[in-house]
C-alpha cells in the first residue's frame, strides 16, 4: 500500500503547504474532519439510518429541513463544542449563533458551517456535502454575538468542504493552496490524494439553474445565450452545461476540470439578492476557488471583500475559471453603464432589452 499522508499528519508535518497553522487551529480542524467522517457514515446509510423520528421541518431560511440536516448539524456541534478552540458557531440550521457551554473551555476561533449542503438531493441519493469557514474571534471576545461573525471573507483563516459522493472527500485551504483528501474507509482516515488543486483559467462548461432565466439580469442572460449559441455565436466554441443543485458538487467539479458556477441575483424573490448564503457557502467556496487560481464575484464585486450585514445574508455567486468570471464582471459593468445588450438567439428569440424590436 503506497504511503499516504493523512489529514492530521498533513496539518502537522507538511507545514509548507498547510501555512503552519497554530496548534489550536490544527486541533479544531481535526474536530471538523471527525465530524465529517460521522456525517459521511450517516449519509452513506441512507434510509437505513432512519430519521430517528424526526419530521421534515422548515429552517430559518424558510426552506424544507430534512432529518439529516438536523442530524448533521448536531454531529458538528457535538464534535466541535468541547475542544476548547471555539467560542461560537453559526449554522444554516440555527437561527442564532451557538454559544459554547460554560463547562467547556473556550478558544479564539469562530466556526460557520452548512452541515448538509444540497440536502434536497438526499432522497435521490445524489452528492451532498458539508461546507465550513473558520474565522478568528475579535480580541477579547469569548461570548460572541452575531455581529462578531460579520467579517469579510478575506478574514477567513481556513475554509473547506466535505463531499459525500461515490467516495467521500475533504477539501481544505489554509491560505496556501487547496488540497484534497479522500476518505479511506478501511483506515478511517482522510488521506492526501489531490495536493495543490488548480482550476484551469479557461472553460467551456457552465452551471446555472436555467429554469430561472426569465428572472436573471441582462448580463447573465447575455452570457448564457452566447454560450448556448456555441460555434455559431460570438464565443466561437460549443459549451456544455451541468446543474446538480448541490453547490459542493459543482465546486468540486470546477476544481477538478474547470467550469463556471452561477447562482446570480434574480428578480424571482426581489427581497433576496440571491439564494446562497454569504458566511457559510459563498465565502468558504470563494476562498477555496481563489486559492486554486479561480475567481469568485457577485458580478459587481469580489465576494471575499463583501462586508456581511447578517449571519444568514444571501449573496449572488459567480465563481470558477478566472477568464469566465472576468467576462461576466465586464458584462455587469457594461450593463451598469447603460450600454445596450442585444440578444439574438432562437432559444430566447431576437430581442433587445433597449430596442423596441
Ligand atoms: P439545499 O441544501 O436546500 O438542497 O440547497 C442547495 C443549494 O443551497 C446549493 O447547494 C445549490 O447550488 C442550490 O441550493 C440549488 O438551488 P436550486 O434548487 O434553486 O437549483
Amino acid at each position: 500500500m503506497p504511503h499516504r499522508t493523512t489529514f492530521s499528519k498533513f496539518l502537522i508535518a507538511d507545514r509548507r503547504r498547510s501555512a503552519a497553522p497554530d496548534n489550536e487551529l490544527v486541533a479544531l480542524l481535526n474536530d471538523v474532519q471527525r465530524a465529517c467522517k460521522f456525517i459521511a457514515a450517516a449519509v452513506s446509510r441512507g434510509k437505513l439510518e432512519g430519521p430517528g423520528g424526526l419530521p421534515n421541518r422548515v429552517n430559518v431560511q424558510g426552506e424544507e429541513q430534512k432529518p439529516l440536516d438536523v442530524i448533521a448539524n448536531e454531529i458538528v456541534l457535538r464534535n466541535c463544542e468541547a475542544g476548547g478552540q471555539l467560542c461560537g458557531m453559526v449554522s444554516e440550521e440555527m437561527d442564532e449563533p451557538f454559544g459554547i457551554a460554560p463547562d467547556y473551555p473556550r478558544g479564539s476561533y469562530l466556526l460557520a458551517f452548512d452541515p448538509l449542503d444540497g440536502s434536497s438531493n438526499i432522497d435521490i441519493d445524489m452528492t451532498v456535502g458539508t461546507i465550513f469557514s473558520i474565522l478568528r474571534a475579535p480580541q477579547g471576545v469569548d461570548e460572541p454575538t452575531a455581529e462578531h461573525f460579520l467579517q469579510p471573507g478575506t478574514q477567513q483563516v481556513a475554509a473547506g468542504y466535505a463531499l459525500y459522493g461515490p467516495c467521500s472527500m475533504l477539501v481544505l485551504t489554509l491560505g496556501a493552496g487547496v488540497h484534497g483528501f479522500t476518505l479511506d474507509r478501511e483506515v478511517g482516515a482522510f488521506t492526501l490524494t489531490h495536493p495543490d488543486m488548480c482550476i484551469p483559467e479557461a472553460t467551456c462548461e457552465f452551471a446555472i439553474n436555467a429554469s430561472n432565466e426569465r428572472f436573471w439580469e441582462p448580463p447573465v442572460r447575455q452570457y448564457v445565450q452566447e454560450c448556448i449559441q456555441g460555434k455559431a455565436g460570438p464565443r466561437g466554441v460549443d459549451f456544455n452545461t451541468r446543474w446538480i443543485a448541490s453547490m459542493v458538487a459543482e465546486v468540486h467539479r470546477i476544481l477538478i476540470r474547470g467550469g463556471l458556477f452561477m447562482y446570480p441575483r434574480d428578480t424571482k424573490a426581489p427581497a433576496k439578492p440571491g439564494r446562497l448564503r454569504l458566511l457559510y457557502e459563498a465565502n468558504p467556496m470563494a476562498m477555496i476557488v481563489e486559492q486554486a487560481g479561480g475567481a469568485a464575484s457577485t458580478g459587481r464585486e469580489r465576494i471575499l471583500d463583501v462586508q456581511p450585514t447578517g449571519i444568514h445574508q444571501r449573496i449572488p455567486v459567480i465563481l470558477g475559471s478566472r477568464h469566465e468570471v472576468e467576462r461576466l464582471v465586464r458584462y455587469h459593468e457594461a450593463h451598469d453603464r447603460g450600454e445596450a445588450l442585444v440578444f439574438t438567439t432562437p432559444l430566447f428569440n431576437t430581442r433587445s432589452l433597449f430596442l423596441t424590436a
